[in-house]
Formats: structure tokens, sequence, C-alpha cells
């Protein structure tokens, strides 16, 4: 950064200002962090897109600086994000790499300022002031305007990028494999988009939760997952996620529909990473999907939002374990104890248990004498078009 120390007048005013700032690169997010708060702002600092939207969840701030180009999901996602959140947060984003499709995405998305890296110092000082300024004056206008104009214009905006994403939406196929037979059990169909903002399945989801539309992607997967179904292995199965959103759905329950048709080979992963609502009724919708000849898997086992409740709840006919579980097993005595309980306890109830997520050779070898059978994660195969190759080695 150019060292131009003019304080801007908005940066200097008495309001302590909060900044987010995101950038994947110790170094920058150092000298920034530094610049920024020299000019007297309280600033929070991110590596990654999923650390600046706990940030975000978590904190109220005046602007939100970005990088660009971040692995994982990209300025670009985040932007999206807060757009859908919170529209009247001011954004600027910075790229190493500026270019005009970047750039002209951004300010169609709402970005306030796209800068290019190294910043400028009076660029950004030019950029800090507008944001505040901006957000004083939103402020403002939200008091005054219960209903504004603008906010009906965003939501529309955000619910046509959210259509063309819906649009592009596609599936891979993950193999959760038979060890002792050395054959493909079934394949998970997870879900992809090939829109430039909106391609990152948790942000896409998350926009969805927030626009309400969950209940699109959830058709959108339906009708789609199981086409490559007839080219795969006989008798393996289809594994699909259902968003809780879509037990309420009426569609989910027509005997015409698309994965109706083949249900005797598709088994429904649900969470409780939404609120499965009473218990009676997800119980009789589950008993409702039953009788269709789906049967039911309890997804992510040992995550924070699938308890155990959900075993009594649901009853599932398959369990997969979550890879936070899986992860280091190896090494983690406790987490090998949780693993034989869980596989110990569905033997009982006559449960296939699946171990999610294994990524090493020893994570394998420990579940396998655990006598967990059923494996699923990147050692194997990473989710692809239909159907990639399995590494048996
Ligand atoms: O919540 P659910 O279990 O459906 O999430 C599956 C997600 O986990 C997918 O997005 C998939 O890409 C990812 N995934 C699959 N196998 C692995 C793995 O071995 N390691 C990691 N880190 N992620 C995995
Ligand atoms: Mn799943």
């Amino acid at each position: 950064m150019s060292k131009n120390p003019t304080m801007a007048s908005a940066v200097s005013s008495p309001v302590v200002r909060r900044v987010l700032l995101v950038d994947d690169e110790p170094l920058v997010l150092r000298a920034y962090d530094r610049f920024l708060g020299a000019r007297g702002l309280k600033v929070d600092t991110a590596d990654t897109v999923q650390v600046a939207l706990m940030r975000l969840r978590e904190n109220t701030y005046d602007v939100v600086v970005s990088d660009v180009a971040m692995p994982g999901a990209t300025g670009l996602e985040l932007l999206v994000s807060i757009q859908v959140a919170d529209p009247d947060l001011p954004v600027i984003l910075m790229s190493g790499g500026p270019n005009v499709e970047d750039a002209s995405a951004a300010l169609e998305l709402g970005a306030l300022r796209y800068l290019s890296k190294p910043l400028d110092a009076a660029k950004l000082d030019a950029a800090l002031e507008a944001a505040f300024l901006r957000r004083d004056e939103t402020h403002e206008k939200r008091v005054a305007l219960a209903e504004s104009h603008d906010r009906t214009r965003v939501a529309n905006e955000l619910q046509s990028t959210f259509d063309d994403a819906l649009g592009m939406l596609f599936l891979v196929y993950q193999p959760i494999i038979d060890w002792d037979r050395k054959r493909v059990y079934a394949h998970e169909a997870l879900l992809r988009s090939r829109h430039p903002t909106l391609s990152n399945p948790g942000v896409l989801l998350d926009a969805a939760e927030k626009l309400n539309r969950a209940k699109d992607i959830g058709t959108s997967v339906r009708s789609k997952s199981g086409a490559p179904l007839a080219a795969a292995p006989a008798d393996s199965l289809l594994f699909v996620n259902l968003h809780s959103d879509e037990l309420n759905d009426e569609a989910l329950y027509s005997p015409d529909a698309p994965l109706s048709q083949i249900a005797s080979r598709v088994v429904l992963e649900i969470t409780e990473r939404a609120a499965l609502g009473s218990s009676e009724e997800a119980r009789k919708r589950v008993a409702t999907l039953r009788s269709l000849g789906f049967r039911i898997a309890i997804d992510d086992l040992g995550a924070g939002y699938a308890g155990l409740s959900s075993l009594a709840i649901l009853e599932p006919d398959v369990v997969k374990i979550d890879m936070s579980l899986v992860r280091d097993c190896d090494r983690e005595p406790t987490k090998r104890k949780l693993v034989q309980s869980i596989v110990t306890l569905c033997a009982g109830l006559g449960q296939v248990v699946i171990a999610e997520g294994v990524e090493t050779v020893a994570e394998r070898d420990v579940l396998v004498d655990l006598g967990c059978n059923y494996l699923q994660g990147y050692l194997f195969a990473k989710p692809a078009l239909p159907f990639p190759e399995i590494r048996w080695g």
C-alpha cells in the first residue's frame, strides 16, 4: 500500500466505526489491519468467507473490506450473502488480479467499490468515507421509511440471482462403498450450481433459507437426482439429501413424483440442521415416505445439530456418522469409543451405519476394525459427475 496517511473526515469522526477485513493471505491481513487500526477504526479480521459470515452473525459492522479471490468461497459470494442478510452494509472489494468481469459483477451485485491491490491509501480512505456516509444515510432513511423501495428492488434482484443459480443447478455423486465386498453400496447426490457467484452449495443453501426458497432447491434436486441411476451398478442405492423444509412440501409425497417411481432404491437423508418441527409431525411424515417405499437416513450424526433424539423420532434405516467424528479417529481414542458405541447401538437396532468424510487409510482401517463397513469420503472418491472411479488401494 502506498504511504499517504491523509485522514478522511468520516474516518476520523468521533463514532468508532467497525470494519470487517477479509483476506486469505496473513501478511495482507496484518498490513491492512494495521493501516485501518491507525485510522481509529475497530477492525476484526477473517481469513475465509466462512469465518467472515460467522463474524457477521455475531457483530455489527459499518463496512466490510474483502479480497475477491480466496480458496473456498470468493469475495463475490460473500457479497451476495451480505446482500441477503443486510443490504445496507457497504462492501468494498479488493482484487490482486482485477478484471472487468469481476468488477462489473461486483458492482451489479451492489459492491460499493472494487479496488485493485496493492491498495492506494487515498482511494481506500475515499471508499471508507463513502461507505460510512452511506451507512449513516441508509440508517436515517430506514428509520424514516420502514418499507423502503430500495429494499424491494434489492430483494427482487436477489430473488432473480437466486432463480438464475437454481436454473444452473446440477448434481454430483459420491460413492458409498461396501468395504467387505469391495463394491458400490450407493451414491450420494450432492448439490452444485454453475452460477458464477452462487456456486458454493453452502452459500446457495444459506441464500435459499433466507429467501424462504429451500423448497425450490429440493424440488429441483428431486427431479434431477434419479436420472443417472439407470447407469449405476445394479442394486446400488441412491442417497438424496432432504432439507427439513421439504418435509412440509406436499409434492414430496406424491406417488407420481420422479423419485417416488424409484423409491425402493432411494434413501432420503434428513438432518436436524433446521428444526424438524414437532416430533409427532416428523414421525407421521416419515411414515408416509416409508409407505411410498423410501428408506430414511439420519445425516451428520454427531454434528452439533443431529442429536441422538433424531434416532428415537425417525427410527432411521441408515445412520451416517458425521465426519467430525471420523476425522483423526485413528489418533483420538474418544472418537473411536464414540464410533464404537454408535456401531453397537445401530447394530442392535438393525440399522446400517455409514462413516462419512473418510480421508486417510488410517481412519479407514480403524473404522473397519470397529465394524463400520460402509464408508464414504475423499479417500475413495470425491463427488463428481456420474459416476466417479473408486480408489480401493
Ligand atoms: O451434510 P452432508 O453430509 O450431506 O455433506 C456432504 C459434504 O461433504 C459434501 O459437500 C461433500 O463434498 C463433502 N465431503 C465428502 N467427502 C468428504 C471428505 O472426505 N472430506 C471432506 N472434508 N469433505 C467431504
Ligand atoms: Mn448428506
